[in-house]
């Protein structure tokens, strides 16, 4: 047996044996690791083996690995590391994963983790926990099968989530590293999750008349089993949800003509959702992505073969709910908290415009984990990518003002009761498709809105995104949360050339983090001069 302080060689070179590596490089990038499920496998055992080094590294501390490729098809899955706080893993240890992701050899592998435990100063005589979930992919039981396989060969204390929404193993982590404490999150259970969410979406709901129905598509993914688990705590009449694709378990349904990502992409309902009664003018609609950490709502005006009958209620749209009601119960409570609201070039121009009247707003280059780090700056702090990935902030500071707010009149009194209400209803770790779906009903039944209502806060400017394939997308390199480029040369001032063509014209462009294309972004007054404007980006952009 080698000392406890030192790695556990023998067994990580005996397990490796079984989890050959794949000769694809692979990159820890926004994301986690993601790419075909059939890529995974070495990359999964080597992710056990970080899970624990991280765990150890953060003295102990539970640290979570969640299986899951979120929006994309289902044939691809990915894996990615939930830090201590239930936040998304430091950025210092990216690297570190992709490091010993791409190890050729045994030797390399081994030498990869000693550089990590010396670089890090690891204690290896500390006791790793870890906390791993999957979503409903048929690829991820035998991706969960490599991560147990590498946390046994290093040595972890191994808990298993099963199968859950990547949210939810965000929670259990923060719960489980804060149990006993006085900052206490939950039961760290996916009960304790359910009573968490909805006793607090209960009593924020206290004595308002029943909601509207919110029919919800839950992309055939664990959102379901997950809403599910929230119908169980929370009475039908209190929140009447109806749930449509629902297919767990249908080969090739997760994601496929359904799910955020699909609405706000085609700007459209789901396929199918035009036979269904249940869909109907006026009625709330949601969709959920794959994994159930992204919300996107929609609704109809009238028949849905007619395309400007759809309504999308996006990202954007929920920031400026949530910044309008709570800058509304900041000022009520009389508390002294600082609200600020954190988007990205993404943001429809209009509802900058809207926040920016409400509450201070920053911009962030594209990825949740930079508008997170941004959103931590204020008291309350909201934050939404376009795309429907989000949620909202309460800082320690903000969290003790609503404990020891003395408020003097009836309605400062409610107020204050609304802001912790709403506290406990978002979850304060990542975005969560359920509690910003919960988030958004409290608000709306506050209001007494409709989908209409919510709606008419601001008009969208016209807006168009489109992907370019270039040679090199390296070459493109941006500055200020990436709204400009440096690189390739003179490139901005064109752009800037033509957009001071068009009547509130913006145009950026920049690299996916995500996929081996450029993004084109355009908006103006017009729609026809948004076509116009995009266009002739596009064409500059393949010029490069
Ligand atoms: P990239 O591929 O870097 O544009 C996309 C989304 C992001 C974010 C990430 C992570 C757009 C334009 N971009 O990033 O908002 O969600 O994926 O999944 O929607
Ligand atoms: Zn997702």
């Amino acid at each position: 047996m080698p000392p406890v302080h030192a790695l556990p060689v023998e067994a990580i070179v005996r397990a490796l044996a079984a989890h050959p590596k794949s000769a694809a490089h692979i990159v820890y990038g926004t994301a986690g690791f993601r790419t075909k499920a059939a890529l995974l496998d070495s990359t999964c055992f080597r992710i056990g083996l970080i899970g624990a080094l991280r765990s150890k590294a953060l003295d102990g501390k539970v640290v979570g690995l969640m299986v899951t490729a979120s929006h994309n098809p289902e044939p691809d899955n990915g894996v990615k590391i939930v830090d201590a706080r239930g936040e998304m893993l430091d950025a210092a240890w990216e690297p570190v994963c992709t490091r010993i992701a791409n190890a050729a050899t045994a030797e390399e592998l081994v030498q990869e983790l000693q550089h990590v435990v010396d670089a890090f100063q690891i204690d290896l005589s500390v006791p790793a926990r870890v906390v791993y979930a999957w979503d409903t992919r048929p690829s991820s039981p035998s991706l969960v099968r490599a991560i147990v396989d590498g946390m046994d060969a290093i040595g972890a204390e191994k808990m298993d989530g099963g199968l859950l929404t990547t949210p939810q193993l965000h929670y259990l982590v923060f719960a489980y590293n804060t149990a006993g404490t006085p900052d206490a999150y939950g039961e760290p259970t996916e009960e304790g999750y359910y009573h968490k969410l909805g006793d607090a979406y209960l009593s924020a709901t206290q004595n308002k008349p029943a909601p509207v129905t919110l029919v919800v598509d839950c992309a055939n993914g664990v959102g379901a089993k997950s809403l599910q688990g929230l119908e169980k705590v929370v009475p039908h009449d209190r929140l009447p949800l109806q749930l449509l694709r629902t297919e767990m378990k249908a080969p090739g349904a997760l994601n496929n003509g359904c799910g955020a990502d699909f609405v706000k992409t085609n700007q459209k309902l789901p396929a199918g959702y035009d036979q269904e009664s249940h869909v109907q003018q006026n009625t709330l609609l949601c969709s959920f992505d794959g994994d159930a950490d992204r919300i996107v709502f929609y609704y109809l005006t009238g028949p849905p073969e007619k395309s400007e009958n759809f309504h999308l209620l996006d990202g954007d749209r929920i920031a400026a709910l949530a910044a309008d009601y709570l800058s509304e119960l900041v000022e009520q409570s009389g508390l002294d908290v600082q609200l600020g609201c954190v988007q990205t070039a993404y943001a429809n121009g209009s509802s900058t415009l809207y926040l920016e009247k409400r509450v201070p707003v920053a911009f962030t280059p594209t990825g949740v984990k930079h508008l997170h780090h941004e959103a931590e700056k204020y008291d309350i702090g909201i934050y939404f990518e376009a795309n429907g990935h989000g949620t909202v902030l309460f800082s320690k500071r903000a969290m003790q003002a609503i404990r020891d707010a003395k408020p003097s009149t009836p309605a400062a009194h409610a107020a204050v009761q609304q802001l912790a209400g709403l506290a406990a209803v978002i979850n304060q770790t990542v975005g969560d498709a359920v509690s910003d779906m919960l988030m958004v009903l409290v608000i709306l039944a506050a209001r007494q809105w409709g989908p209409v209502e919510w709606d008419a806060l601001y008009t969208d400017l016209p807006n168009r995104l489109c992907k370019v394939q270039v040679s090199d997308r390296t070459q493109f390199k941006t500055t200020d949360a990436e709204r400009r480029l440096t690189s390739p040369a003179g490139m901005q001032a064109q752009i800037d050339a033509l957009v001071a063509q068009y009547p509130l014209g913006r145009s950026f462009v920049r690299p996916s983090g995500t996929e081996d294309v450029v993004r084109v972004y355009a908006e103006a007054a017009k729609a026809e001069d948004v076509a116009a404007l995009a266009k002739q980006v596009t064409a500059l952009v393949e010029t490069a």
